[in-house]
């Protein structure tokens, strides 16, 4: 099939494949047809990279993530087989618009925010870099929700990213099996057996994950239930459908949605099963694939690297145990070093209540073996400790981050200062015990994804600039450096931004009806919501200069747009109130005609990936503004940096390194430190003697208070204000003054033409360090133990000349 031209392929796809002609083919067919032609160029060299990790016995990566934040796929594959020439051509030959027929794809929506976009960009990074991997998640047939607004609320609503056919995967049916939940443990033959009661099936769906120049390719194996039964035909024939139809409906439950809402107890069930669902069906194909290929079990951990992203999947521990154990006769003790000579952990977070716990009733329950081997497992644990001052269990709850902690080789922290953190906080104990099991492993961005192909205006320029190595070496960019005192580089520079941002306002005007002034500021904060990040901030800032542009509307004021997107969960009722008060504060300052034309401030409903590539291009100022110590590393701080646009921010998470990277005057600094925070959240009426300092915070909290946001509604704030001059956990009114005072600086430097392209390209040009590719390579030395495989397809895969 890839000895044809694309133009052929996609027309032989359209007529083979679809069974449709050009005549009245649709856009959906179009755009399927060519994701057939760009597939079919991969999977040889996909064959071919199994083949040659089989050769040479290669160890291999497993990452196990409840999240793969993978967004769409067409144009990745595109991009990374270098294909957009050829595509591009055959596309507008046939009378299409590329474009149109790129945006087609419904993003794969697999994850919530960070940790499953981080779970996306590694799995690239892996196939970039030729090391050996596959990801395992669970094939979740609605992805997180999608979001629009109704009077400024937040609505959800059921994505169904599926229910078009998904052209990039392969339906394993020798993938399969059986997982058992709940029953009993009984003694046989001195031995303890597990009769589950409930049963499952786990079927495997596979996508090819293209590297950079499709040089090698690794799969995402995903986890789809099923019923072990088809449906029950006697209850059928005896007129029951609904009730015949029963058990295929509850077996796929576990995989109809990406984390059921867990504030039942049903859902906490099912999240559970979820996790232990997708985390044992991995395991079960590891060993498989280990025994099929042959060698001695305890020599697993030679050939297998798993790393838990995150604790969803810390049950792999005791599965694991148990599997070596129970199942294959190891003694326990041989079992638990070498399940832990695979294993290694993630941490993502410092927050107690994202530290999983599971009551033991419920874990015994559901996993009754299970709850047998963590207590065996704790126990080992606690015979190595002279203090007895760890423990796996307690207030009957099992604590999954300790368990996790304690089975891997390896815990890695995702920025210095939260590694460093997780040593003196969560952690400390185990630190202590254990001292050389944390390393830090800082997070980094694909660049084929977040600048090659989300940016090509600037990516063009650089490439013409230092030539194309970059996208694979991205340190490269350092090469910029002597250009950043290059007018005629420079003028290009902002001129790329520019026509990005004229891009953005037309887009603005025709999908949202909202006119932008395209040499306007664009100040962006696009993340979850949630009070550590500080949305409500932002919003005060923002009414806080309304409020002073209306004081004086002859002032020199440099024109804003600020721009907000984001999702809160379901569940998260001030994060709800969040969204609607910056929906509220929009729709008055937008109309106020004395003010706007200096600010408007929008909220894009639906985030995700793809609204991700849209807006990072086309910013000017990147808004990172958690709480210090709260925001573990984040990642959209790095895609800002990496095109061009500077960071006002916190000392939090990565931050700290980007600042140190992209030099301190090209960063706007602001608030209190992790220390310092501690330290003022213990002051009495902090946030009270915040407000009582400065009458513009004051002055803000006091329109949102009088109803100027909400005149049909006017109280509708008052929880919202009740709790930021109240105990202000997050230290908003604390850190306001600051904020805003690194605004007035932003502002000042962008008033400044020439400064301001020199910063935003010096963050560019000195964000190379943030590749994933880096962050990977960090993992295969410190952690995994493993090195990169070349197909023999290298040179084949090379460009001529
Ligand atoms: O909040 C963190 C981000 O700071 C981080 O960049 C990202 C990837 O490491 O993970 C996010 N995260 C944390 N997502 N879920 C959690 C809680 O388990």
């Amino acid at each position: 099939m890839t000895d044809v031209d694309l133009r052929t392929s996609i027309l032989r796809h359209l007529t083979y494949s679809l069974g449709s002609d050009a005549d009245h083919a649709t856009q959906h067919d179009w755009r399927i047809a060519l994701s057939l032609a760009v597939r079919d160029r991969l999977i040889e060299n996909w064959h071919a990279a199994s083949r040659a990790t089989r050769a040479v016995g290669a160890k291999r990566v497993y990452y196990l993530s409840m999240e793969f934040l993978i967004g769409r796929l067409l144009e990745d594959a595109i991009v990374n087989l270098r294909l957009e020439d050829e595509a591009q051509q055959a596309l507008t030959g046939l009378g299409l618009d590329p474009v149109a027929v790129i945006q087609d794809e419904p993003d794969a929506a697999l994850g919530n925010g960070g940790l499953g976009r981080l779970a996306a960009c590694f799995m690239e990074s892996l196939s970039t870099l030729g090391v050996p991997a596959f990801g395992y998640g669970i094939r979740y047939e609605h992805g997180l929700f999608r979001q629009s607004f109704e009077e400024g609320r937040q609505i959800e609503t059921a994505e169904d990213w599926l229910t078009q056919y998904h052209a990039w995967e392969f339906e394993r049916r020798d993938v399969r099996f059986k997982m058992c939940f709940g029953g009993e443990v009984v003694e046989e033959g001195g031995k303890p057996v597990w009769h589950g009661q409930e049963a499952v099936m786990a079927q495997a769906y596979d996508t090819p994950v293209i590297g950079w120049r499709g040089r090698w390719a690794n799969t995402l194996r995903l986890w789809s239930a099923q019923p072990l039964h088809g449906f029950d035909l006697d209850r059928f024939n005896r007129g029951e459908y609904a009730a015949a139809a029963e058990p295929e409906a509850l077996a796929r439950t576990i995989s109809r949605v990406l984390y059921p809402d867990d504030t039942t107890e049903q859902g906490k069930e099912l999240r559970l099963k979820q996790e232990y669902f997708f985390t044992a069906a991995s395991l079960r194909d590891i060993l498989r694939r280990f025994e099929a290929e042959g060698g001695a079990l305890t020599d697993l951990p030679k050939r297998a690297a798993i790393q838990l992203n995150d604790t969803h999947p810390a049950i792999a521990g005791p599965e694991l145990v148990r599997l070596l154990h129970d199942e294959r006769e190891m003694p326990l003790d041989q079992a638990i070093a070498t399940a832990r000579g695979c294993l290694s952990y993630t941490n993502h977070t410092l927050m107690p209540e994202a530290l999983e716990r599971w009551s033991e009733d419920l874990m015994t329950s559901l996993l009754p073996r299970h709850m047998q081997l963590i207590e065996r497992i704790d126990a080992a644990h606690a015979a190595e400790q002279p203090s007895r001052s760890v423990s796996l269990t307690g207030d009957g709850e099992v604590r999954m981050g300790e368990l996790a902690f304690v089975m891997a080789h390896k815990v890695n922290g995702v920025s210095a200062l939260h590694t460093d953190l997780m040593k003196k906080t969560v952690f400390a104990e185990l630190h202590r015990l254990h001292p050389d099991r944390i390393v830090n492993e800082t997070n980094g961005v694909t660049p084929r994804r977040w600048l090659l192909s989300a940016n090509p205006r600037l990516s063009g320029l650089i490439t013409r600039t230092i030539g194309e190595g970059w996208v694979d070496d991205l340190e490269q960019l350092e090469r910029l450096e002597p250009s950043l005192t290059d007018p005629a580089f420079l003028d290009a520079y902002a001129a790329a931004k520019r026509a990005n941002k004229a891009d953005l306002a037309d887009w603005l005007a025709a999908e949202h009806g909202v006119q932008v002034d395209p040499d306007a500021m664009f100040d962006v904060q696009i993340k979850r919501i949630h009070e550590y990040k500080r949305q409500h901030l932002n919003i005060l800032e923002a009414i806080a200069l309304w409020r002073d542009i209306k004081a004086n509307p002859q002032g020199n004021w440099v024109p804003r747009v600020k721009i907000f997107a984001g999702k809160a969960a379901p569940g998260y009722f001030f994060a709800k109130e969040i969204i609607r008060l910056i929906n509220d504060v929009a729709a008055v300052i937008n109309s106020d005609p004395e003010t706007n034309r200096y600010l408007k401030v929008i909220f894009l409903p639906n985030y995700n990936v793809s609204l991700a590539e849209r807006l990072i291009p086309a910013s000017d100022l990147s808004e990172q503004i958690s709480t210090a110590g709260k925001e573990a590393s984040g990642t959209g701080n790095m895609k800002f940096a990496l095109n061009g646009a500077p960071t006002i921010g916190t000392l939090d998470g990565a931050n700290v390194e980007i600042r140190d990277r992209v030099g301190a005057r090209n960063f706007f600094l602001f608030g209190m430190t992790a220390d310092e925070v501690e330290a003022r959240r213990a002051v009495p009426e902090h946030a009270a003697q915040a407000i009582a300092a400065d009458p513009r915070l004051s002055g803000a909290l006091m329109e949102i208070s009088r109803g100027t946001f909400s005149r049909r509604d006017r109280h509708r704030y008052r929880g919202v204000v009740a709790n930021l001059s109240g105990a202000d956990y997050f230290l908003v009114c604390s850190d306001f003054t600051a904020y805003w005072d690194a605004q007035r600086r932003a502002d000042a430097a962008f008033a400044d033409a020439d400064a301001w392209r020199r910063m935003a390209a010096c963050n560019t040009a000195r964000s190379g360090w943030f590749s994933s590719d880096r962050t990977i390579r960090g993992y295969m030395a410190d952690i995994w133990d493993v090195v990169a495989v070349r197909s023999g397809l290298d040179e084949a895969m090379q460009p001529p000349g």
